[in-house]
């Protein structure tokens, strides 16, 4: 059965979309947004009870979380490339994944509530400033690592690099130019392939 992806391309789905596109998995996209109502009804909550996207569906595996998915689909269908081809690089998946997911994303959805959905009239500058100051001490960390090598994990570009480049989408934002070894990383993860068929589809509809 056809990987189903749950999720427009304009939302975290983008992650999943750019993973199946470095896999080359065939799929099926289901363009689903986050505003729709659906969401929240009995057959969407079934695939995901908490009623947001990205979901997919596997050939029956059902999975929700957008990092999450990654490290499926990588370690599914990606051994050796994309995913882990031994233990410690699996260890080291799951470390920036985790790390990606708890240290910069906190972070990175607080500029997103600031900055995009709270009217201007609402917005805390103490609060966006705090975030944008975690985030730089965190950025710092994975420029320092990049210093001394191309990627995350291996000597390849794997599932690593694909969550923290997709999190940190909004690079210039977040303050990540000010980190020339992570800006120059975050370069090469975008100007992949599988990662301009992705961002394509944002404006595709
Ligand atoms: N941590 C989740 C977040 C999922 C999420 O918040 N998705 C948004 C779109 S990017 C959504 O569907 N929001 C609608 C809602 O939560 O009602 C993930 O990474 O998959």
């Amino acid at each position: 059965m056809t990987l189903k992806i749950y999720g427009i391309a304009a939302s975290r789905a983008l992650r999943n979309l750019w993973t199946a596109e470095e896999l080359g998995l065939p799929y099926e996209h289901i363009k689903v947004s986050y505003t729709d109502p659906a969401l929240k009804e009995p057959a969407f909550l079934a695939l995901n009870p908490n009623g947001a996207i990205p979901v997919i569906d596997d050939g029956g595996t059902v999975v929700f979380e957008s990092l999450a998915i990654n490290l499926y689909l990588a370690r599914r269908h990606g051994a050796g490339t994309l995913g882990a081809a031994d233990w410690a690089e699996e260890a080291h998946m799951l470390q920036w994944t985790l790390w990606t997911a708890t240290e910069i994303e906190s972070q990175t959805r607080i500029w997103v509530q600031q900055m995009i959905y709270l009217p201007e009239a609402e917005r805390d500058p103490a609060v966006l400033a705090a975030a944008l100051q975690a985030l730089a001490r965190r950025l710092a960390v994975a420029d320092g690592v990049l210093a001394g090598r191309p990627w995350l994990v291996g000597d390849r570009f794997t599932v690593a690099d694909l969550n923290l480049a997709s999190v940190l989408l909004r690079f210039k934002e977040f303050g990540g130019e000010a980190h020339p070894h992570l800006s120059a990383w975050h370069q090469r993860c975008l100007a992949r392939p599988a990662a301009q068929r992705a961002l394509a589809m944002r404006t595709a509809g």
